[in-house]
Formats: structure tokens, C-alpha cells, sequence
């Protein structure tokens, strides 16, 4: 649908003209940025940029419709935006592009993320939430296209439950009423990617506040949108998602970049609409430009035809913005220039203010670099050298700080034969410097703050002779009722969690107990469950997101890889989404469903934790844990665990399960077995068969694989074993390996063992079907005894004779 002209008079009538010119300044002042931002590259200065021009006067219309309390999650683009709604001034907008690392001076990413990337800090240095409500907000953009998508699902979603779930009213830093709106912002290439589909999808069946905004320029690099998206067009495509007057969908606007009027028309509908109605709405802006093209990496006139190349400079939108203000009489040709020529000298001076303020900082680093080196050549029989290097670091012109801190761990190898004090203030001024650019460059992977996992309160699990026995799943859902019970913010939902209460029956009855809007169930798609996880995090809210199966986090992998995992880090402690992601594997049979793709997600999740319960008492304390905490995790339970008898502690839903500490299930001395997940059964039973053949296995459940033994359990229990096996249901080189690094590098054992370390993963191939196909795929008790036995015939041949 087109917007109807009627829907408000004209944008003159509720825009003044003080605020169009204001407008003008703030699309000039963009487009001038992006314009000296491309020489910046080209001069060396940056290493790479990516800009917002051609796409200014959209923005602009979107910042007006933008309320306090809203969030936005986009893309590499939205410069104006954010600069139109005050969140990003210039001098920030060349910060982060020259990679400055002071938060104060680049506040979206700290220098760790390339230009483009936004971000609003919705944290206190302490970790703790600030008034999200009074604030615009962006959540932290990342790079892959269209992975904005399912976070802006969430964002929208928590408005929703926020409305609808009277428990949340308390809430007032989070929301009022659910009257905020999330504005996605994607380009037109992008939504071919599935996750925008899926994303849509999603939005139109939940009927949340959420305005995406395509910018169509046309192109995706160097691919014209024919190449894209059938009929080349996204909102044709998607018309089938036009509400009509009995059915509900999406709202869908078509309008013009360039055409200022009915942009802020769009925007302004689009904002009232969601936010009143909680009505989704899409606005396909079409016939933006791009001045220069998609990014330093190239120059557009080597796929751009010249015709395409003469459209776009005279459908350029500041160009029909000028004309406009000046045909309907609100300034003059020579107002217009004056405002340019200033918006330019004001952009230039704030850029060279940012560049004084990064290179200043290294300049300084250098001057005291280059000073102590030069107090080492005194006296030293590498002083030429030294000298020269010292001098080579002084001239040089744009140094990094990678140039600085190379030269002296040069100087400080060449000094290794002097004892001299200046090599004493050398070494002492590089460790120093070591430990700030820890913090400029790898802080933050997990929470630094009061509520980190690790931080979180132990209190033990009260279970005696009275715990009745239980099916374990009953314990999970003893904990759920309680926490639901306890806790407003934290709700449910994924594939079959509603109505039944799980494939597995942890929230058996309890959506009918504590409602729907806290046990949900949502339609059959990973990637956004996870999106709306993280999104509803994002806001205030504790989500725990179901993945049915292990093997389906493929799904949304990418979404906790390139997201979730790195949002702490990326932000530098400026945003948190503490969402736990609930899933089960290990033992079943068949190519997906039996996965344990443990090195998958060790490898990919870092700034995640990863918790692999033995059975549902251990997982009920992790989530305990995890919920005191501030921070995301992949729980994945035992899915043969659900039906084994537990005794139900006495403290279900107060007990925690402390993250990164082994327990030892069975003390030994001949040989430490150490596993984790449904193998802590199988890797006992081994133990009690050896026992009865005289070798003495101790077995170790490590718990979780991220953190990893803190307290040194694996490498106290070698230092009395002198053996170690790994064992887990992993490929070879997956998990076990992990485990293997973690403890060589980190416990010092390599010169107490007696015998080779060794790891018993699955077979390479995934398990095939049945309870043979289990058995041939992955380790059993019986291979378990006949490594170690293998291992003791080596070390004892007479003892323990070959088989
Ligand atoms: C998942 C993924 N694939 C590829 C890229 C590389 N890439 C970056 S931008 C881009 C084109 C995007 O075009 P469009 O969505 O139309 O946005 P525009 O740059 O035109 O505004 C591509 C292919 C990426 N960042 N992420
Ligand atoms: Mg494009």
C-alpha cells in the first residue's frame, strides 16, 4: 500500500521550518563526513569505510518518529540517524573510524569494530541496567547482512510482553507499557538472506512493534537487485503480508529516499501505528543513491553504468531536499550554501579533533617509547642498534601502536644479555603496557562486573534420605515453577515449550499455571527463537530460548556466534543480553539427533558459557547460577536424562551449581578419566568393571566446558594418577581435544605424567541409527575399559597382559 496523501495534510503543517533547515544541516553535515571519511582511507588514516551517504533523508524522517525508550537495530548505513537523534557526533563518527579505544571518545564499540557499526551503552560502568526508557537506543550492530534481523524480532517482542504481561509493570526502566517501538534498518540486497524471511515471518504472527526499513539503493556491491529479489522488488514480494481489514500482517509502505515530505509522513504513521497498535509495518524506501559507492574497497563505476551513474546524482536526496526547501520558499540557494559551508568547516573541525585525540594518544606512547630505549643504549654493546631503532620509531609518520610496542619488545630481545636499571624501566613501562592494551583490545569477553557467572553466591543442594526420587525432568520442572513463580522477568519459549510443556515434559502444566505470555510456544525456527532471546535480554527481560534438539543450534548458531557471544566484548561492557539458551543432546540414535557437537560450539560461543549437566539436579543449580549472573549461556541437558530417577532437592530453585568446577564422581589412583554430559554414566560403569580387574580409575565430570576447570581439579588428580584419558561423544579433535589443551597449557602436568594423555572421542562420522548404531559410533563402557586396560597393559605388561 502506498501511503495515502490524506493521512496528514502536509509534512508542513507539523514541521516547522527551524526544523527543516535544522534537517538540512544534519544531512549536510552527514553527507560531508562521509565524504572526508573515504579521504581519510585514502590517505592512510583508516583502514577501511563504509558510509551513509545517499541514504541521509530517510534517516532523518526516522529520527523524527524515533521516541525515547525505542530501539533500533541496523546496519552499517545509519550515520544520519544516529547523528539526527544526537547518539553519534562527528568527532565520535571519525573516532571509530580511526579505531580510537577510549570509550569516552568512541562509545558504540571502544575502536573494536570497523566504521559503521552503532551502539547507544545501555549500562553503567558498574554492569547495571541505566534508565533504557529515557534513552533512544540502538542495539550493537554487527557486520553479517541481515543478521540485525532476528534480534529486532526480540526487541519488538519484549514491547509485547511487556503490554500484555501485567507481572512486568513494575519494570519502569525497561518499558512503559510496551509503547516502544524496535526500527530495524536493512539494505535491499540483504533481504534475501533467510533470516530476514524468517524474521518477518515472525513478526507478522506475534504482531509486534516493529518498523523495518528497507533501503533500496539498488545494488548489493556490485549486484543489481534484478540479481536479488524476484520482480526486483521486496515490498511486491511481501504484499502477501498486507493486513487487510479482517486479517492481521504487516503494514506496507512504499516510498521514495529523496522525496522529503513523504518520508516523514511514512516514518511518522509507521511510529504511531506500531507503537498504538502493535501493528508491524514495512517501509520500502526506494531509488536511493550511492555518491560513492559501496565502501573504500572499490569505486562504483566499474559496474555502474553511466546512465545509472547520471541518475543518481540528480535523484540525489540532498539535492531534491535543497530543491524542495527552496521551490516551497523556506531559504534562499545562498542560505542553503551558507548552511553547507558551515556543516563542512564544523565537520572538518570535529574530524581533526578526533584524529588530535587518537593520535595523541600514541603519540605520547611513542615519545615515552622512544625516550626509554634510548636510555638503554647508555652502556649497552647493542647501542647502534638500539639507537636506530629508536630514531626509525621516532620518524615515523601515522605510527600504529603495533609499530611502538614491536620496537621495544625488539629492544627488549636485543637486551637480553644487559642488566641495566633503563632496561628494568623498559621492561616495566612494556608490562604495563601490556596490561592496558589487554583492556583496550580483550576485555570483556565475559562480564567484568559484580554479576558475572563466576561472582554468583555457592549454595549447595540440600538432598537426603527424605528427597522423594523423581523422574529428572520433574526436577527441572520444580525449578521452573519456582523461578516462574519468583521471578517476573523470566519466561519460556520454543518449539512445543507452551501447551505440552516441552518435548520432554520440563514445563509440563506450567503455561496453564502461570500463563502463556511466560511459557510460549513459538513456531518451528532456530534462528529467531534465538533472536527474540536476545532481543528480549537486551531489554531488561531473562528469556531462557529452546533449541529442541542440540543438533538444530545450527540454525542459530550464527545468531549466538556472531551476536550474542561477542556483545559484551564488542560493546566493551556497554551492552548485555543475558540470555540462556536451553537445549538437549548426547545419547540417541541417528545422523541428527545424536550429535554432540561439543567443538562446534567451544569454538564458536566464546563469551558464552557452556554447561554440560550430568543429569537435571546439576542443570537446575547451573541455571540458578546463570540466572543470578549477567551473562548468556548454552545449557545442554542429557536428553536420555529426563526419565532416570534423581532424588528432588529440598532447595530446588535457591541451589546453585557453581560454573567451572570439576567434581570428582569417583575417586582412583592408577588413571584420571576425565568426561562430561550422558558420558559421566557410561565412563563410571567402565570405572566400577575396572576396579573389579584392579585398576583404580578416578572420574572427573568436568561440568562445564566454558570456564574450564578454575580450580585445578583435573591437574591435582593427574599429579596422583599420573594418567589421564579424555573421553566424550565428540568427533575426534572436538571437545576432547579442548579439554586436552586446557589442561596441558593451563596445569603445569606434563612432567607428572607416566604415560601418554589421551583422548576417546566418537568416530568421525556422525552416530549412525539405533542402539547399535550408538554403540559402533560412540565410546561405550566397554571401550572405555579397554583404553585404560590398553594403557596399564603399557605401563605393566606382566600385570596386565595383552588381550
Ligand atoms: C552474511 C554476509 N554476506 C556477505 C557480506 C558482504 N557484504 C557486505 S555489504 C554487502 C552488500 C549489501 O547490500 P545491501 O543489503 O543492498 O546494502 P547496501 O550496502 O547496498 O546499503 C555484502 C554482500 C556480509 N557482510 N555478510
Ligand atoms: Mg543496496
Amino acid at each position: 500500500m502506498t501511503l495515502k496523501a490524506q493521512e496528514k495534510e502536509s509534512t508542513l503543517a507539523f514541521v516547522s521550518k527551524e526544523e527543516i533547515l535544522k534537517d538540512f544541516r544534519v544531512a549536510v553535515e552527514s553527507r560531508h563526513a562521509s565524504l572526508m571519511g573515504r579521504k581519510e582511507v585514502f590517505m592512510g588514516k583508516a583502514k577501511f569505510g563504509i558510509f551513509g551517504d545517499g541514504k541521509e533523508l530517510a534517516q532523518i524522517a526516522m529520527a523524527k518518529a524515533f521516541r525515547k525508550g525505542d530501539f533500533r537495530s541496523g546496519y552499517y548505513r545509519d550515520q544520519t540517524f544516529m547523528m539526527a537523534l544526537g547518539e553519534l557526533t562527528v568527532q565520535q563518527y571519525f573516532a571509530q573510524l580511526y579505531a580510537h579505544t577510549n570509550v569516552e571518545a568512541e562509545p558504540a564499540s571502544a575502536g573494536r569494530l570497523m566504521n559503521g557499526h552503532f551502539a547507544t551503552r545501555s549500562l553503567n560502568e558498574d554492569g547495571t541496567w541505566k534508565n533504557l526508557t529515557e534513552m533512544y537506543n540502538s542495539a550493537a550492530d554487527i557486520s553479517p547482512t541481515a543478521a540485525q534481523m532476528p534480534k529486532l524480532l526480540g526487541l519488538a517482542y519484549a514491547s509485547k510482553l511487556f503490554r500484555e504481561n501485567k507481572g512486568l509493570q513494575e519494570l519502569t526502566q525497561f518499558s512503559n507499557n510496551g509503547n516502544e517501538v524496535a526500527w530495524g534498518t536493512i539494505g535491499n540486497a540483504s533481504t534475501s538472506e533467510g533470516m530476514f524471511f524468517e524474521s518477518i515471518n515472525a513478526a507478522g504472527v506475534l504482531q509486534v512493534p516493529m518498523v523495518i526499513s528497507i533501503w533500496d539503493d539498488g545494488y548489493g556491491i556490485s549486484v543489481p537487485k534484478e540479481f536479488h529479489t524476484t520482480k526486483g522488488s521486496i515490498s511486491e514480494v511481501l504484499m502477501g503480508f498486507q493486513r487487510t481489514e479482517t486479517e492481521k500482517g504487516f503494514e506496507i509502505i512504499k516510498v521514495k529516499g529523496w522525496d522529503y515530505e513523504a518520508l516523514v509522513q511514512a516514518f511518522d504513521y509507521a511510529g504511531e501505528l506500531a507503537r498504538n497498535e502493535h501493528v508491524p509495518v514495512l517501509i520500502h524506501v526506494e531509488e536511493m543513491t550511492q555518491p560513492q559507492g559501496h565502501s573504500t574497497s572499490g569505486s562504483h563505476e566499474r559496474y555502474k553504468s553511466a546512465e545509472r551513474l547520471k541518475w543518481e546524482k540528480d535523484w540525489d536526496c540532498i539535492k531534491k531536499f535543497r530543491e524542495y526547501i527552496i521551490t516551497t520558499g523556506l531559504a534562499s540557494e545562498e542560505d542553503l550554501d551558507k548552511i553547507d559551508t558551515e556543516a563542512k568547516a564544523e565537520v572538518k573541525k570535529q574530524k581533526e579533533a578526533a584524529w588530535a585525540d587518537f593520535s595523541g594518544e600514541i603519540k605520547k606512547e611513542l615519545q615515552e617509547a622512544v625516550t626509554l630505549i634510548r636510555n638503554t643504549a647508555e652502556g649497552s654493546g647493542q647501542k647502534a642498534n638500539l639507537l636506530q631503532m629508536a630514531e626509525e620509531l621516532a620518524k615515523s609518520i601515522n605510527p600504529i601502536r603495533k609499530d611502538v610496542i614491536s620496537t621495544v619488545r625488539k629492544s627488549l630481545f636485543l637486551l637480553r644479555n644487559d642488566s641495566s636499571s633503563a632496561k628494568e624501566s623498559l621492561r616495566n613501562w612494556y608490562e604495563n603496557q601490556k596490561e592496558l592494551n589487554h583492556d583496550r583490545y580483550s576485555s570483556h569477553l565475559y562480564s567484568e562486573s559484580d554479576f558475572s557467572a563466576l561472582k554468583v553466591a555457592q549454595k549447595p543442594a540440600k538432598v537426603d534420605e527424605s528427597s522423594p526420587l523423581v523422574d529428572g525432568r520433574e526436577i527441572l520442572q520444580a525449578f521452573f515453577d519456582y523461578t516462574l513463580s519468583n521471578d517476573p522477568r523470566f519466561f519460556a519459549f520454543g518449539e512445543d515449550v507452551g501447551k505440552i510443556g516441552d518435548v520432554n515434559q520440563a514445563f509440563a502444566g506450567l503455561q496453564a499455571k502461570h500463563g502463556e505470555w511466560r511459557v510460549t510456544d513459538t513456531s518451528i525456527r532456530e534462528c529467531t527463537i534465538v533472536g527474540q532471546g536476545i532481543g528480549t535480554a537486551l531489554r531488561g527481560l531473562r528469556p531462557i530460548a529452546e533449541i529442541q534438539y542440540l543438533d538444530y543450534l545450527l540454525y542459530g548458531i550464527q545468531m549466538l556466534s556472531d551476536d550474542l557471544a561477542s556483545l559484551q566484548y564488542r560493546t566493551k561492557g556497554g551492552q548485555k543480553a543475558p540470555l540462556i539458551v536451553r537445549t538437549r543432546g548426547h545419547r540417541l540414535e541417528g545422523v541428527w539427533h545424536a550429535g554432540s557437537p561439543m567443538g562446534m560450539i567451544l569454538s564458536t560461543l566464546r563469551g558464552m558459557h557452556v554447561c554440560v549437566p550430568r543429569d537435571m539436579t546439576q542443570a537446575a543449580g547451573m541455571y540458578k547460577t546463570l540466572l543470578e549472573s549477567d551473562e548468556p549461556a548454552i545449557v545442554v541437558e542429557c536428553l536420555n536424562g529426563y526419565r532416570l530417577k534423581e532424588r528432588l532437592p529440598h532447595n530446588v530453585g535457591e541451589y546453585t551449581v557453581p560454573l567451572g568446577q570439576p567434581e570428582v564422581l569417583k575417586e582412583g589412583s592408577d588413571v584420571t578419566l576425565v568426561t562430561y554430559g550422558s558420558m559421566c554414566r557410561i565412563v563410571l560403569e567402565a570405572a566400577h568393571e575396572l576396579e573389579e580387574i584392579g585398576i583404580s580409575a578416578e572420574v572427573i565430570d568436568v561440568q562445564t566446558l566454558l570456564p574450564f576447570d578454575l580450580t585445578g581439579t583435573i591437574g591435582e588428580s593427574i599429579r596422583k594418577t599420573n594418567r589421564v584419558i579424555f573421553a566424550d561423544e565428540d568427533v575426534p579433535g572436538g571437545a576432547s581435544a579442548f579439554m586436552l589443551q586446557q589442561v596441558m597449557d593451563h596445569q603445569d602436568v606434563f612432567r607428572f605424567l607416566d604415560s601418554e594423555p589421551q583422548t576417546l572421542p566418537a568416530k568421525a562420522h556422525r552416530p549412525a541409527y539405533s542402539s547399535d548404531g550408538d554403540y559402533f559410533s560412540k565410546p561405550s563402557a566397554d571401550d572405555v575399559v579397554e583404553k585404560v586396560y590398553q594403557l596399564m597393559h603399557e605401563v605393566d605388561p606382566n600385570r596386565f597382559p595383552a588381550i
